[in-house]
């Protein structure tokens, strides 16, 4: 990346432009402003890069009575030539999403516009297929692709071992076993680390996501560029930017959400990954079978017969229960808000009635 405090910052398609997201600009926007990427998110306002290098740009009110929760590290922005006011979120090309802290279920958005997701696990006992498939279905439900890396390759017997079964549950995802220390492994990820290019890692922690980030990153001798330190004013502003350049020009999302992804409302992703599952399922007597003892149920047929891995039946009952919770609870956060907008309003109604007729 370029220096912070030069005239000139990345080019637009260095930054992860593309034709998607200049269809949505007219001309009139181009005149108002211009396309910056968000490399982080502050109560009220967002740190952007764009073409000029970068700047700190005001949230509008509408976003800021949503504590600003719908902009999140990885869009792209429309903000306002002169002022530095955001004037407009772009559609995303993707969007990974988490259901929030706490328990109101509300879906909080981590990571947008990535290209890839870099799922890490370890040649080791962290390897678990269930696992995997929960990171699939995310990435898949987000539209992003998903590549698998197998870390400590270099210190189990086999790695083939683990790329069979990894094969076994998703055929058409990369995947690949790796020394994350290694000197080749710059070279291994290039093909998804070119320029304009955004992803992000997630894994269990001690599986080697910082050590693949240090090796990649340190492979061309780059820092991050996570500080700065400036301003002329002698304003202080130190900017924990999320959005970090990685050499060979692409981008690496680290969020903390993005540490502790926990699975929402991924129905479409656990249908995507599991489709051979499901394609055996719609043999099933009954449309809404539990496929849990159920009367002419094709999978506990296909499992009695062998066809199936029962361990991937019962991942894909688990991650479907979840996910359609999660659609749920969301729904029902929903509905409540509306129900309780309603009430409010009909309250003030009533006052204003009142106010009036005295
Ligand atoms: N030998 C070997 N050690 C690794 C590999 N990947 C990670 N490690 C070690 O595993 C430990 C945890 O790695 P770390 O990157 O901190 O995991 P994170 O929690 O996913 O960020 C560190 O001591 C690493 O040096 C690998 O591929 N080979
Ligand atoms: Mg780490
Ligand atoms: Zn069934």
């Amino acid at each position: 990346m370029t220096s912070n405090h030069g005239a000139a910052g990345p080019s637009l398609s260095q930054l992860g432009w593309r034709p998607f997201y200049a269809q949505q600009l007219t001309l009139q926007d181009l005149e108002a402003g211009f396309p910056a990427r968000v490399a982080s998110v502050h109560r009220s306002r967002i740190d952007v890069l764009h073409e000029g290098g970068d700047a700190s740009v005001t949230l509008p009110g509408s976003l800021l009575a949503d504590g600003s929760a719908s902009v999140t590290v990885g869009d792209w922005v429309l903000v306002e030539s002169g002022t530095d006011r955001m004037l407009r979120l772009l559609e995303r090309a993707s969007l990974i999403a988490r259901i929030a802290a706490g328990s109101q279920h509300e879906m909080q958005p981590i990571a947008a516009n990535l290209d890839t997701l870099l799922i890490v696990s370890s040649c080791n006992a962290d390897f678990n297929l269930s696992r995997l498939e929960r990171y699939l279905s995310v990435a898949l439900d987000a539209r992003v692709e998903p590549v698998i890396l197998l870390t400590k390759a270099d210190l189990c017997d086999d790695p083939r071992e683990y790329l069979d079964q990894v094969a076994q549950v998703a055929r058409n995802v990369a995947a690949i076993a790796l020394n994350a220390l290694g000197d080749e492994t710059p070279k291994r990820l290039a093909p998804w680390l070119g320029a304009g290019q955004s992803v992000a890692f997630v894994g269990s922690s001690g599986v080697g996501k910082s050590t693949l980030v240090n090796t990649l990153t340190l492979s061309a001798q780059q820092a991050t560029a996570g500080i700065r330190e400036d301003d002329a004013r002698g304003r202080h502003t130190t900017t924990a930017r999320n959005l970090i350049a990685m050499p060979g020009g692409a981008w690496l999302i680290d969020t903390p959400g993005m540490r502790e992804l926990k699975i929402g409302a991924v129905e479409s992703g656990v249908s995507a990954v599991f489709d051979d599952v499901e394609a055996l399922a719609s043999a099933c007597r009954y449309r809404d079978c539990s496929h849990e003892g159920d009367e002419g149920c094709a999978l506990q047929a296909a499992l009695e017969r062998g066809e199936i891995d029962e361990r991937r039946v019962t991942s894909y009952l688990k991650l479907q229960r979840e996910a359609a919770n999660a659609a749920r609870t969301t729904r029902e956060r929903r509905e409540r808000e509306r129900f309780f907008g309603r009430q409010y309003k009909a309250v003030q109604d009533q006052q204003r009635k009142e106010k009036q007729g005295r």
